[in-house]
């Protein structure tokens, strides 16, 4: 633990690094929706889900500067990792909350597509930085009431060469596992890739939750090569989802991925 935070503020943020924020001693991050911490909703309701992190002793946490361009990323997935949001809830400097309306008609960034926020459960990663305190991560579920569908995970097949290719549309990507001691790389390559620009301060993102959601990473990908890493742990072995997320002439894509490490 210690070492994971050493090195995620060792690391300046230009380079590559992984700061897949962890839940940390002492501070609860919590989550409630419309006020209950039961975290219940109906599908399609319009709600309120607002997050904070608050030290055991001195209280709520307020002092939060940018991570990658903002306060507050929030990752929504479904519990069986076939869906996937993004957005980043809006800060209210007097309580330190975050809120995000899920079903409304909130800003195009701080509102989940809504395709999202079926029937079942969702996970939730979130990731600040408290000036004071540094790195934050909070996970969190929320169920939204009816009977969930259930895709199963299969991970995608490498070619002999290694490369996951795969087609979204018109787009053909490609994903391939690196091997590399005591931590993680992910080559990527995009068939169409004028125009690529950075996101978030960075020249892509990755976000990698394990089968049945234990585990999350964010990893970055380094300047001027599309090799995404997590260098300060290797995963543990399993079943992952990842999703490469990239900005490319003003439009962010997002492109998934299944794979065993
Ligand atoms: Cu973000």
């Amino acid at each position: 633990m210690r070492n994971a935070i050493l090195c995620a503020l060792l690391i300046a943020p230009a380079a590559a690094r992984a700061d897949h924020a962890r839940p940390r001693p002492g501070v609860r991050a919590w989550l409630d929706v419309e006020g209950s911490w039961l975290n219940r909703m109906d599908a399609g309701a319009e709600r309120t889900w607002t997050i904070g992190f608050e030290d055991a002793k001195t209280g709520p946490i307020k002092d939060f500067v940018p991570i990658h361009d903002k306060l507050l990323h929030l990752i929504l997935v479904s519990e069986d990792l076939s869906r996937f949001a993004h957005v980043h809830p809006v800060f209210d400097p007097e309580t330190g909350r975050f809120t995000l309306t899920v079903n409304g008609t909130a800003g195009p960034d701080d509102r989940p597509p809504a395709e999202l926020l079926e029937p079942g459960t969702w996970l939730a990663f979130a990731e600040a930085q408290s000036a004071a305190k540094g790195p934050l991560g909070g996970r969190f579920s929320a169920r939204v009431r009816g009977k969930a569908r259930r895709a199963p995970l299969v991970a995608d097949a490498p070619a002999a060469s290694g490369w996951i290719e795969k087609s979204y549309g018109v787009e053909r990507a490609a994903v391939r596992v690196e091997p590399a001691k005591g931590m993680l790389h992910l080559a990527f390559k995009l068939d169409d890739a004028k125009g690529l620009e950075p996101w978030l301060g960075m020249e892509g993102h990755g976000i990698l939750v394990s089968e049945g959601g234990e585990r999350f990473y964010h990893l970055h990908a380094m300047s001027g090569d599309l090799t995404f890493m997590v260098h300060d742990e290797a995963p543990a072995p399993g079943l992952y989802k990842l999703w490469i997320q990239l900005k490319r002439r003003g439009e962010v894509l997002t492109f998934p991925f299944t794979v065993r490490l």
